[in-house]
């Protein structure tokens, strides 16, 4: 942190008091440190947050993305990934497939990250024989898998409740949910946006009811389209509510909204500015989510690494193949090897910790 008198510059005197003595922020001091022209003004508060959290350490995870199908039954204006089923562009990859894709990384991977889009015809059965066969092949991997909206999609489709999609996924394998979907929880966002996919409510009570049966997750927020800073602040505040009553969110992921190939396909996407100022209100807002991601995916590298002093302290990780931010012109490269991270983190002035997916550090011989 600066002095005090820099953040009277700025009308952030008081943020900066509450920040120092580790007190609660409201939403209007979030909405106040967005609104403030210093990005390093708000920058140097996240980055004391974060240095008092995870000191000189930065993580990252060896995994590897996997997209078992793009067709959905939602139509998101935000999403260039998902085709309707008989689409050419439409994919769906076999049981056989996917293991060939985890087969061809041998036996390294520490994270599995499965997800697709809301398949109008594979039963809750494929995807627990998908899971029990992952975790055949690869028992020491973590598998994250399923976002809260695939799982209320199975339970519709099942006519099952999401508590039992979510206790028959846990008995296949499923260790902890990734943090897509959540998007941004404004009714009013998801209204014009994405007014078929579960609602933000749904979005949390799934959630709720995972960490209720032990089972951890990430949380997510697209950002950079047609919301106001108000309702990211918001989004944040609503997650740290659920998060007073469970705990189980591990890691919080800004997504900076890429928009080509969609049908917002005008419009022309974040700055860095902006998308380092949302790294850091997240890291000052969510006191009770240990870890913020950089997601070198949508940020592209060199942003990610800067943000590394703006209050996040994951890099995520190895990655692989990456077809959701792709599809949509993100132009970040598709994987990154484990050496190329660490040089990233190591250039940046961090420790590079590698972690597994509820970031305990992985000590390779
Ligand atoms: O759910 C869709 C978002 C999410 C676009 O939990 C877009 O560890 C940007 O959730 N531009 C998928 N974003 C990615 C995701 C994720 C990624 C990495 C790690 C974790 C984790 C989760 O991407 C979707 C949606 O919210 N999305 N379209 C787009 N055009
Ligand atoms: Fe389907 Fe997810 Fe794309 Fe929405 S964001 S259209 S739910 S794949």
């Amino acid at each position: 942190m600066f002095e005090p008198g820099y953040y009277r510059n700025f009308g952030l005197e008081e943020i900066a008091r509450k920040v120092a003595e580790g007190q609660r922020l409201t939403i209007e001091d979030g909405e106040s440190l967005f609104a403030c022209p210093d990005v390093h003004a708000v920058g140097s508060l996240a980055h004391a947050a974060r240095t008092r959290l995870h000191g000189n350490e930065a993580y990252y995870v060896v995994n590897r993305h996997i997209n078992y199908s793009n067709i959905c039954v939602n139509g998101c204006r935000f999403c260039a990934f998902s085709r309707k089923k008989g689409d050419p562009l439409s994919f769906e990859l076999s049981e056989e497939q996917i293991l060939e894709k985890l087969r061809a990384y041998g036996n390294n991977l520490t994270e599995i990250h499965v997800v697709g889009g809301c398949h109008p015809d594979l039963p809750l059965s494929f995807f627990e024989r998908l899971i029990g066969r992952i975790k055949e092949l690869q028992p020491h991997a973590f598998i994250k898998a399923f976002t809260a909206v695939e799982i209320a999609h199975f339970a519709q489709k099942e006519g099952i409740a999401a508590g039992e999609v979510l206790t028959r996924l846990k008995a296949a394998g499923v260790r902890m949910l990734p943090g897509g979907g959540a998007e941004v929880f404004s009714d009013r966002v998801r209204k014009l946006l994405c007014p078929e996919k579960l609602s933000a409510e749904g979005w949390l009570e799934v959630v709720r009811q995972a960490h209720e049966m032990g089972i951890k997750s990430n949380a997510t927020m697209l950002y950079g389209h047609i919301e106001t800073t108000r309702e990211r602040v918001e989004h944040m505040a609503a997650l740290r509510e659920l998060q007073d009553r469970t705990g189980g969110f591990v890691c919080f992921i800004p997504l900076s909204f890429q928009p080509a190939n969609t049908p917002l396909g005008k419009m022309e996407g974040t700055t860095g500015v902006d998308d380092l100022k949302t790294i850091a209100v997240s890291r000052l807002m969510l006191d009770n989510i240990a870890h913020i991601k950089a997601y070198w995916v949508m940020l592209t590298v060199k942003l990610a690494q800067i943000a590394l002093y703006f209050g996040a302290d994951d890099f995520d990780g190895t990655v692989v193949e990456e077809k959701i931010g792709h599809m949509a012109g993100a132009q970040s490269q598709q994987g990154m090897t484990r050496g190329e991270i660490e040089r990233i983190i190591r250039d940046a002035g961090f420790e590079p910790v590698e972690r597994d997916s509820l970031f305990r550090a992985v000590i390779r011989d």
